[in-house]
């Protein structure tokens, strides 16, 4: 494993080039029937209901799903009415290889971004189970990540994740605010038809 671990701040974790090239094609592989049965829908804003410029899939037991109603976990898919597709191996052994957390994730969020499609600044915090780190892998498109502190208003750090790349969000990094600023269209040739593809694993309910 080539990579390098850098802790920014507690619980914070950046393995630069986590997967190499033919690790990265082979999880692009093996996403892409789940992909088929579970296809990317564009989910909207609570309240508003204005639609986000991120599409979103998940993979496991229980899904993140945004609309007019507001932010929650469902077991199925807004659009097909169907489970989500089980969460491949290869992406579990990365949970296990860097979480530092026994208990499996039970959501992986799949978001594509395309045509300048970014994410404002949030916190995750739909889930029960809080102490669980968030581990966020990168394929495709590079894009700028950036990473504040507890306050919405405290100072932030930006940084390039790169296809391959491996975040982990926890301990107090976990309630953090972080947002993508923006995708770089074109530096990265691993997604067809170009993008950036971000999974993010999450344990939603408390185990046991
Ligand atoms: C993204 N990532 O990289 C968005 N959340 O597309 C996230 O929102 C995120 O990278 C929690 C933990 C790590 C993340
Ligand atoms: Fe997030």
């Amino acid at each position: 494993m080539n990579c390098v671990r850098s802790q920014l701040h507690s619980g914070f974790g950046y393995y630069a080039g986590f997967l190499d090239r033919a690790a990265q094609e082979a999880i692009l592989a093996t996403l892409e029937p789940l992909l088929a049965s579970a296809p990317f829908y564009r989910p909207s804003m609570p309240k508003t209901g204005k639609p986000l410029s991120v599409q979103m899939t998940n993979l496991g037991s229980l899904g993140w799903v945004s609309d007019q109603a507001g932010y929650r976990y469902q077991a199925t898919h807004p659009v097909t009415g169907l489970p989500w597709p089980a969460i491949p191996q290869a992406l579990l052994d990365i949970w296990a290889a860097v979480s530092g957390y026994a208990p499996l994730p039970q959501a992986c969020l799949v978001n594509l971004y395309q045509q300048g499609a970014k994410m404002g600044l949030h916190r995750d915090e739909n889930e029960e189970d809080r102490d669980a780190p968030v581990v966020s892998i990168s394929l495709g498109d590079s894009a700028i990540f950036r990473l504040g502190g507890p306050e919405r208003s405290g100072p932030t750090t930006s940084l390039k994740l790169t296809s391959g790349d491996v975040v982990v969000l926890g301990g107090s990094s976990r309630h953090f605010y972080h947002g993508i600023d923006r995708v770089l269209a074109g530096s990265s040739s691993l997604v067809q038809g170009g993008g950036r593809i971000n999974l993010t694993m999450r344990v939603v309910r408390r185990p046991g």
